[in-house]
């Protein structure tokens, strides 16, 4: 791992020891909006707490489990080459607690600022997450960095496609029961989704980057590009302990960018940030965003 990069994580870990001595008041947004209103480059990077308000568990609440698994213990390579069935269940299960909810205040505050401001400021929004929740509240400069659950990626001929039935196959239809105590029974493999190519037929596997695999080159690449130019970065709802997506805004705030995080609780990354809002997104993001 380059140095830089075991800089980077050394001082993650020297923060967050830190960060939980240090309790931080919530900061002056009046101050804040005068900031984000002459910025000409601003990102929103986001986690799974913009999703909270709309009913999606976060990974590391007490919604991060499903069944009797951490969801990141399913969410690797090597879950799905044991068990493609149960993690087919979990995913099926995602995508369908994930079409039921809405778009929440705090995605649409953004999408709306983006529609109002993209004339005289570049704005993206970087996402965490995979719930597609920020492209239904109608963000267009949208990076996914881990991928979406309404795409498919064959693990023969690598195709990625949309998909967004529901079911995804019939086997799976009343699949995906999250109760602790259930004990379902393995789905044949063949009775799996599998690619329609007539030269293909390979499994499909959620195209969604898992914990252990790398991000893609140009999602990187992307992400990188927009947050080494932006003056303002607004980091919402994310615990900051997921890399890479944890050092980017920490190395904005290095190079300078004006940094504002939105949780309701202090992260490891806090100290390193010039404002912090306290309280739920939904609530504190129309504040700030509101033109
Ligand atoms: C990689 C898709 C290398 C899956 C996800 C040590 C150092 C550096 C790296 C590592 C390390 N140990 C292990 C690693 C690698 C690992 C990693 O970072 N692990 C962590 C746990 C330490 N990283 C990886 O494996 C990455 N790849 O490093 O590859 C490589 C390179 C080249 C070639 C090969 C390999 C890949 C990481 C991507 C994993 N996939 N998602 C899926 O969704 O099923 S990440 C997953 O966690 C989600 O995307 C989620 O978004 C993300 C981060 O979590 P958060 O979004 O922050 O969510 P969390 O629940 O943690 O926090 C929610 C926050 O919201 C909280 O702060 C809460 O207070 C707040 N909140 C709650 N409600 C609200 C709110 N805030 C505001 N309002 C509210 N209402
Ligand atoms: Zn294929």
């Amino acid at each position: 791992m380059c140095i830089s990069l075991l800089r980077t994580y050394s001082s993650i870990a020297v923060r967050s020891i830190k960060s939980t001595m240090a309790v931080r008041q919530s900061s002056d947004m009046a101050k804040f909006r005068e900031a984000l209103k002459s910025a000409k480059e601003v990102v929103i990077l986001s986690g799974a707490g913009i999703s909270a308000e709309s009913g999606i568990p976060t990974f590391r609440g007490a919604g991060g489990f499903w069944r009797k698994y951490n969801s990141q213990s399913l969410a690797t390579p090597g879950a799905f080459k044991s068990s493609p069935s149960l993690v087919w269940e979990f995913y099926h299960y995602r995508r369908e607690v994930a079409a039921k909810a809405q778009p929440n205040a705090g995605h649409i505050a953004i999408a709306e600022f983006e529609a109002k401001c993209s004339t005289e400021k570049k704005i993206t929004v970087i996402t965490q997450n995979v719930d597609n929740l920020h492209g239904r509240a109608g963000s267009k400069n949208l990076i996914e960095l881990h991928g979406n659950l309404y795409k498919t990626r064959c693990t023969k001929c690598k195709e990625v496609l949309v998909n967004t039935d529901s079911p995804i196959c019939e086997a799976l239809s009343d699949r995906g029961d999250p109760d602790s105590t259930f004990i379902g029974s393995d789905i044949p493999v063949n009775s799996l989704p599998h690619c329609k190519k007539t030269t293909c037929g390979g499994l499909l596997r959620p195209h969604i980057v898992w914990f252990g695999e790398g991000l893609e080159p140009a999602v990187l690449e992307k992400a990188g590009s927009a947050m080494s130019t932006c003056d303002v970065c607004l980091v919402v709802g994310t615990s900051s302990v997921v890399y890479p997506a944890a050092m980017f805004a920490p190395q904005a705030a290095q190079r300078g960018a004006i940094v504002a995080e939105f949780n309701i609780e202090p992260t490891p990354a806090t100290p390193d940030f010039h404002y912090y809002f306290e309280g739920p997104c939904g609530t504190t993001l129309p504040q700030a965003l509101a033109v």
